[in-house]
């Protein structure tokens, strides 16, 4: 049982050990939780704890610390699952990340399933985890890909779904757009997908960390995200997917661990999830992801959420007011996740960022791996803002300051 708590800004922050450090002499304002979030000391000594006391390869002993590692991994599964409502453990598979995940679904349900002249449907906000893997594989098997547009104010264009879903085998979608912070109608548009025959895949990886997301409730097919950024640590992520739909998959890696029986021309697979891990897994990660899980549980997702819309809300209206800024995504703060990214005239992303640096303040300035976005938006970079549970108004406040001055430097 999980304690509840409330999520005090200030108390939350003295959970970070990184937000007590300072860059170029000032305390570090930390606004780039969407590349990776920082981590709590919970998460930091439930890894450390893991190697000090009982380092073991999972699933493998019958001696006391091999069998502590494989509850502590398998228990960290069963949090995961709760923590998006799975039906089951065993429809949580656990990757590398987001895009390693999304690779699964493309090498194992995508070639057995998706053939020439298919139809995959993807935005054009995606992330290039949810667009290369799916270009590789439609020039492949020669399938073909479309698009769902967006609108001036970073929306999708819902109104031609319905035609767009003619023929279509796969909708691949981000749930939060990590650029725009556009919050996607996932449930709706799985909805229109499985009424056209498609099967929806959603990419999770800035919405996990950042609202509650309950897989059954939004009615889709496989849910990717990441554990780095949702206070876990790098290295491991989650494919979630219906229980019917991963018996029928084919294996996506081969080796130790995902076999029941292997003779020399030949193998059977391992139960779900076993069969789609192949090798010695990321225990420590696995375990960090769990009590990253517990961390962000004691808040509850509702607050995390209601946290950073105060947050971008008082982003957009301060950052609205710097001279000649342009600002991307929705003006509503209800489809606006914890993302805002703009540009400014005669300042390049790469140089306000470098600027705001010397004041301790860390944003990320780049395509953000969103280049055809990019292109859509007329821009080649944006610099792009993002918050957490740990992040104040006041931090905004300093960034504007901080904008403020680059202008200077430039005018
Ligand atoms: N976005 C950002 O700064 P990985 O690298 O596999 O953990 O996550 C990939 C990924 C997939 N989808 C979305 C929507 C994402 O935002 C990301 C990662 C980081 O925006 C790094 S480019």
């Amino acid at each position: 049982m999980i304690e509840t708590r409330a999520l005090n800004v200030e108390a939350v922050r003295a959970d970070f050990p990184i937000l007590g450090r300072r860059i170029n002499g000032k305390p570090l304002v930390y606004l780039d939780s969407a590349a990776t979030s920082q981590k709590p000391a919970a998460v930091i000594d439930a890894m450390d704890d893991y190697y000090r006391r009982y380092n073991a390869n999972p699933h493998r002993g019958v001696y006391a610390i091999s069998e502590e590692a494989t509850a502590a991994y398998e228990g960290a599964r069963q949090r995961v699952a709760r923590f998006i409502n799975a039906g089951s453990p065993k429809e949580v598979i656990f990757t590398r990340n987001t895009t390693e995940a999304i690779n699964l679904v493309r090498y194992s349900w995508g070639r057995a399933n998706i053939g020439a002249g298919d139809g995959i449907l993807l935005t054009e906000m995606e992330h290039h985890s949810n667009l290369v893997p799916w270009q590789l594989l439609a020039s492949e098997v020669s399938a073909r890909l479309e698009f769902l547009c967006i609108d001036d104010d970073g929306l999708l264009q819902l109104d031609g779904l319905e035609r767009k879903l003619d023929g279509v085998r796969l909708l691949a979608i981000t749930h939060q757009s990590n650029t725009l912070g556009t919050i996607n109608p996932i449930r709706a548009i799985a909805e229109a997908a499985h009424r056209a025959g498609a099967l929806v895949l959603v990419d999770g990886a800035q919405a996990v960390p950042h609202m509650p997301v309950d897989v059954q409730e939004l009615g889709v097919d496989f849910y990717a995200f990441s554990g780095h950024k949702m206070c876990g640590p790098t290295g491991i992520g989650v494919l979630w997917a219906r229980r019917a739909l991963l018996e029928a998959m084919p294996p996506f890696l081969g080796g130790g661990d995902m076999i029941k029986r292997v003779k020399l021309t030949e193998a059977s697979w391992n139960d779900l999830p076993w069969k789609f891990e192949a090798g010695t897994p990321s225990v420590a990660e696995g375990i960090g992801l769990g009590a990253a899980v517990d961390y962000l549980a004691q808040f509850g997702m509702d607050a995390v959420r209601a946290h950073e819309r105060t947050l971008v809300g008082y982003a957009m209206e301060k950052l609205q007011d710097v001279p000649g800024i342009t600002l991307y995504g929705p003006r509503d703060p209800e489809v606006h996740g914890g993302a805002v990214s703009f540009t400014l005239p005669n300042i390049h992303p790469h140089d306000l960022a470098t600027l705001v640096d010397r004041e301790g303040i860390a944003v990320r300035a780049g395509h953000h791996c969103t280049q055809p976005l990019m292109d859509r938006l007329g821009v080649a970079a944006t610099t792009r803002a993002s918050f957490y549970v740990y992040n104040r108004t006041d931090e905004v406040d300093q960034l504007v300051d901080g904008i403020q001055k680059a202008q200077k430097v430039f005018a």
